[in-house]
């Protein structure tokens, strides 16, 4: 059994205040492969520091992307069987503006923006006992803010930032049209991508520019929720809360 190691659901309104875990989730259940997921409130039990990870075997591997590599070899786990070799790299080229992008700019609505950092802040820190949740949530946020500064959106103004993430969002709702799913009738891998994404960004009540203008696309808004009925009618997993 694959065992999903995942951020607690301390956010309403998504899965997962992790659009990565949505992602790797969504996938699993598409493609029908069992799964239990542990919670865990820090990364650092996986082999990158970050979620989701997982073990599979005994052995632990990090990263979205690489898991769902070894899927494919494990578990002949392929969404996007029936797409041609345009598609899978329109496919490619559109999560990695989703990841290495869009996911900075909904980082800066929760990290940096003030209304997002306390709204989050008391929901992704609960587990701490107080003398912590005092001094963690402070350091977390200096560590994001270097991570945004090292990727370069941190260096942007607010309205520069929104402005890119708003033009990724657009981006993606051309891209879909009327569509049910980005490649046609049924959903492959960039829809599982992008409903981990749009969930965070739609589905939590953290008013921000971002939220905004992914509104202002009925049919990206739409998706969500499509994608949102087809995740939640698949087969649920067990749940382990990580030992303390
Ligand atoms: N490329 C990774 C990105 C995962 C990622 O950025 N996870 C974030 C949560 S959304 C994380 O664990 N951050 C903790 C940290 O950077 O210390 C993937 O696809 O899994």
């Amino acid at each position: 059994m694959i065992r999903l190691f995942q951020f607690p659901s301390t956010l309403k309104g998504t899965p997962n205040a992790s659009p990565f875990c949505v992602k790797l989730e969504c996938a699993l259940r598409l493609g029908g492969i069992p799964y239990e997921i542990e919670q865990v409130p820090n990364p650092a039990g996986g082999p990158k520091h970050k979620v989701p990870f997982v073990e599979i075997d005994g052995a632990r591997i990090g990263d979205s992307a690489l898991i769902l590599d070894l899927l494919a070899t494990r578990n002949g786990l392929d969404l996007d069987r029936g797409l041609d070799a345009r598609k899978r790299a329109e496919s490619h080229a559109l999560q990695r503006m989703i990841e290495e992008r869009l996911y900075w700019v909904m980082v800066y609505s929760r990290w940096v923006e003030p209304t997002g950092w306390n709204i989050v802040r008391p929901l992704f820190f609960a587990s701490l006992p107080w003398p912590m949740r005092r001094l963690v949530p402070r350091m977390a946020r200096k560590t994001v803010l270097r991570k945004l500064d090292g990727h370069g959106i941190g260096r942007h103004s607010r309205e520069e930032v929104f402005a890119l993430g708003a033009r990724d969002l657009a981006a993606l709702s051309d891209l879909l049209g009327d569509n049910p799913f980005l490649f046609g009738d049924r959903p492959t891998l960039a829809d599982a991508t992008l409903f981990g994404f749009l969930v965070n960004i739609i589905g939590p009540d953290v008013p921000s520019p971002l939220k905004d203008a992914a509104l202002g696309h009925a049919n990206l808004v739409a998706h969500t929720e499509r994608m949102g009925e087809i995740f939640a009618s698949a087969r649920q997993p067990r749940r382990f809360q990580a030992a303390a």
